[in-house]
């Protein structure tokens, strides 16, 4: 088990990486940005995914490190990407809520010389469960810093939909627990066009997860969905390899 000692110890030792997921036009193919996704290189136990690390820090607080650290990571990578790809990072609802947070990521943004809409943010359906006349407040305030909000594993959650007639998000990303079954179950497939039928009279835009077949990209292109990120393009690869990937993806 990994303990709370060791992840201090791996934010004291830089042992955390990020890793980028291309995510692509869904009509042209062109790579438009990529997903941030955090990694440990523990010294013993190689390259540890996070869902077996970001739990604990959510339970312990140290997300908030942990997060810092992710977002400063991003802006140094953003520097070495070319200026209209966008990157898309994690957010953890205690970052989210966290008095100074919006401040702090503009003066971040500041000090690397980026501007906000080179970076989103994925925050999930929990985080607008509590506080919302807060949650829309910092909303609206990262938006004038230029940054995009999506709607991380939509349709996962609990929450009451008319959160969508509400805040200021720009973008929704299907779980991809959907897209794994859309050829073979019609219940998912009906899900997935209604997601993204309604998003789109909402002005949001469509992002699908978890595309691992030609069959599923065609799908989710002919029902209208924007972008594509998943195994079929790529996985998600340290950033000397998604750059050198990046001629290839258009
Ligand atoms: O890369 P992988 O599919 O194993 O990621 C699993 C989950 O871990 C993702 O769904 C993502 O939400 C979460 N995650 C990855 N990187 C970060 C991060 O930097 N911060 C937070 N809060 N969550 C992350
Ligand atoms: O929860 P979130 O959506 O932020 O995390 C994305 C996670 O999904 C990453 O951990 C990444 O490794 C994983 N992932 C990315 N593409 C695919 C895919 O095509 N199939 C599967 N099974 N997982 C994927
Ligand atoms: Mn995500
Ligand atoms: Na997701």
């Amino acid at each position: 088990v990994l303990l709370r000692r060791e992840l201090q110890e791996a934010l004291q030792h830089n042992q955390f990486e990020l890793h980028y997921q291309p995510v692509v036009d869904a009509r042209t193919g062109a790579m438009r940005g990529a997903e941030a996704l955090a990694r440990w290189r523990h010294p013993h136990k190689g390259l540890i995914p996070p869902a077996a690390f970001i739990p604990l820090a959510e339970q312990t607080g140290q997300i908030i490190p942990l997060g810092q650290w992710v977002l400063q990571q991003a802006c140094r990578d953003l520097r070495q990407l070319p200026d209209d790809l966008t990157v898309a990072v994690n957010i953890s609802p205690l970052q989210f809520h966290r008095a100074g947070f919006v401040e702090e990521l503009g003066a971040l943004l500041e000090r690397h010389g980026i501007p906000g809409r080179r970076l989103e943010l994925e925050i999930t359906e929990g985080v607008l469960m509590t506080g919302t006349e807060q949650a829309i407040a910092t909303l609206h305030r990262l938006r004038r810093l230029g940054i995009v909000t999506a709607i991380d594993d939509f349709g996962t959650g609990f929450s009451s939909l008319s959160y969508l007639r509400t805040l200021p998000i720009q973008k929704i990303k299907l779980d991809r627990s959907f897209i794994a079954d859309i050829t073979d179950h019609p219940q998912s497939a009906a899900i997935v066009q209604g997601v993204i039928t309604m998003a789109r009279h909402l002005q949001l835009e469509v992002v699908a997860e978890g595309i691992e077949t030609e069959a599923q990209r065609r799908d989710l292109t002919e029902r209208g969905c924007d972008r594509l990120q998943g195994f079929y393009f790529s996985k998600p690869l340290p950033l000397a390899e998604f750059r050198a990937g990046m001629a290839h993806w258009g």
